[in-house]
């Protein structure tokens, strides 16, 4: 009987995306890439995704890539056969002869001598992003925000997928948009970055995220307000028919309402009439007519933060029609994501959590906001241009010991050393041994290291394994 009725839910539901105005308006804008001479730059995921994509559509194909033939041979190999001409280890502006658009990887900075000299060559310059929305026919919600786009944007995909629907997780998650082009698709979440929103102009997500705005990345852009003004484009393309969910409580996010041309749907802590806000209990909807609240008694996630990510989130699914009893049930399943908070054991009465995923110091800020019980914080690799006295308050209130380790290491320690105990040491096995040494039964091990993790690791994914195993090993 309950399926009976879930079923009949989902058809309501998918008549419902079907009837919305931006699914008809989307832009139609494709490119002519048949005989184009396309040059991709970077030959990574992003790369070697839209290498694929581009043959596939006729274009000549040219990758480039700083790394050389060597550093590459997986990648390489794996586009061997298709006609892809490779330009390894160099940026050679002769490189650019012919060359009529050029799809920058996320990891290209606007100063790479390539990207510049096509610039100044008037070769269009486009991100992955940008040419997947061209193909792309089903309507995204794009998810942006310095924090919490990975949880957000997990938990729309499951919304709308319990719905009945027929949907994608893509974008910096980990899957290039350009994938999943081809396929039919009721809706798509794309978890979008800064990085990948500097190129865009006709990307127009039906509902577009930007959940919070604080430093990161500050070793790539010039200042803190050119980060914040290509994450400002996620709205660039929007029009009236499509939505904005914002967080009020952000005092950068919250003034975008009044640039942009979307319908700015909000969320935030304080009772509105119309919008999303929280209690220590619950989460309420509130439309024009209806309200609808949500439970947090059964939610596992925890933090604040998590209950800001499941604001946002109800904003889209509300947005995009999802049901008040979807929407609670996958509330309650969602266990949370690897590397975000994770509980990984306890031992002796100490909790370890792997936050590998705190690659910001605001990330760090909301993490430690998460705990009561004193906390021994592991923290360090490369410096990524952030403040770290933002961390003053909570490292004052909660951290027992600061252990540090990596390349950032003594510049955290001049920041924040002042204020905990401290300890310095050589690698992440070290840290882990010198925080079980410390920490008392009752008490936190936390990883959370406020910096990306490519001094050691080859990402923050295989920073978290390092991690977890270390603490298995125990
Ligand atoms: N390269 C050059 N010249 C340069 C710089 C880089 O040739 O000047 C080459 C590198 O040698 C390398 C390639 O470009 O071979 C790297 O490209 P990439 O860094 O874009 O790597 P991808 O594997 O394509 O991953 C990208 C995102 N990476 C970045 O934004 C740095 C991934 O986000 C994303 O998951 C993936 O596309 C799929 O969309 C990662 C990330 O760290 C997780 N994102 C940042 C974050 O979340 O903070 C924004």
């Amino acid at each position: 009987m309950q399926e009976a009725a879930r079923d009949v839910q989902n058809v309501q539901a998918v008549q419902r995306v079907n009837d919305l105005n931006f699914f008809s308006e989307l832009p139609t804008g494709k490119m002519e890439l048949q005989g184009k001479k396309v040059m991709v730059l970077g030959l990574a995921r992003t790369g070697s995704e839209t290498a694929r994509f581009l043959v596939r559509k006729g274009a000549e194909v040219l990758v480039s890539d700083c790394r050389s033939e060597a550093e590459l041979k997986r990648e390489t190999e794996a586009l061997s056969g298709l006609p892809v001409r490779f330009l390894l280890g160099g940026e050679e502006a002769a490189w650019l002869e012919g060359v009529e658009l050029l799809v920058a990887s996320p990891g290209v900075p606007a100063g790479n001598p390539l990207l510049r000299g096509a610039r100044q060559r008037g070769i269009g310059v486009i991100s992955e992003i940008e040419l997947a929305c061209r193909f792309l026919t089903a309507p995204l919600v794009a998810i942006t925000g310095t924090n919490g786009k990975s949880t957000t944007s997990t938990l729309v995909g499951e919304m709308l997928e319990a719905s009945g629907l027929k949907v994608f997780v893509g974008g910096n998650i980990g899957a290039p948009l350009i994938g999943f082009v081809g396929d039919q698709w009721n809706w798509g979440v794309v978890e979008v970055s800064s990085f990948q929103l500097e190129w865009v102009e006709q990307f127009r997500p039906g509902i577009a995220v930007l959940l919070n705005l604080t430093e990161d990345h500050l070793d790539r852009y010039p200042d803190f307000a050119s980060y914040c003004e290509a994450k400002e484009r996620i709205f660039h393309a929007q029009t009236g028919a499509d939505v904005a969910v914002l967080n009020r409580d952000d005092p950068l996010v919250w003034p975008i309402r009044k640039r942009i041309r979307s319908r700015p749907v909000s969320f935030g802590w304080a009772e509105v009439p119309e919008g999303v806000y929280a209690t220590s209990s619950e989460i309420i909807w509130r439309g024009k007519n209806r309200e609808e609240s949500f439970s947090l008694a059964r939610v596992k996630i925890q933090g604040v933060h998590n209950v800001e990510n499941l604001m946002a989130a109800i904003a889209a699914a509300k947005s995009a029609h999802v049901s008040a009893e979807v929407i609670q049930r996958v509330m309650e399943e969602f266990p949370g994501l690897e590397h975000r908070l994770e509980f990984v054991r306890e031992k002796d009465g100490i909790r370890f959590y792997n936050d590998s995923k705190g690659t910001n110091v605001g990330a760090v800020v909301k993490s430690l906001a998460s705990f009561s019980a004193p906390v021994v914080l592991i923290a360090g690799g490369i410096d990524k241009g952030g403040d770290y006295r933002i961390l003053e308050d909570e490292v004052k209130r909660k951290v027992k010991k600061l252990v540090l380790f990596g390349m950032a290491k003594e510049k955290i320690r001049t920041a924040l050393g002042h204020l905990s105990d401290t300890a310095v040491v050589e690698s992440l096995e070290a840290a882990v041994q010198e925080a079980y040494r410390t920490a008392r039964p009752g008490e936190v091990v936390l990883l959370s290291p406020a910096c990306s993790s490519f001094d050691m690791f080859q990402n923050y994914a295989e920073r978290g394994k390092v991690f977890k195993t270390l603490v298995q090993g125990l």
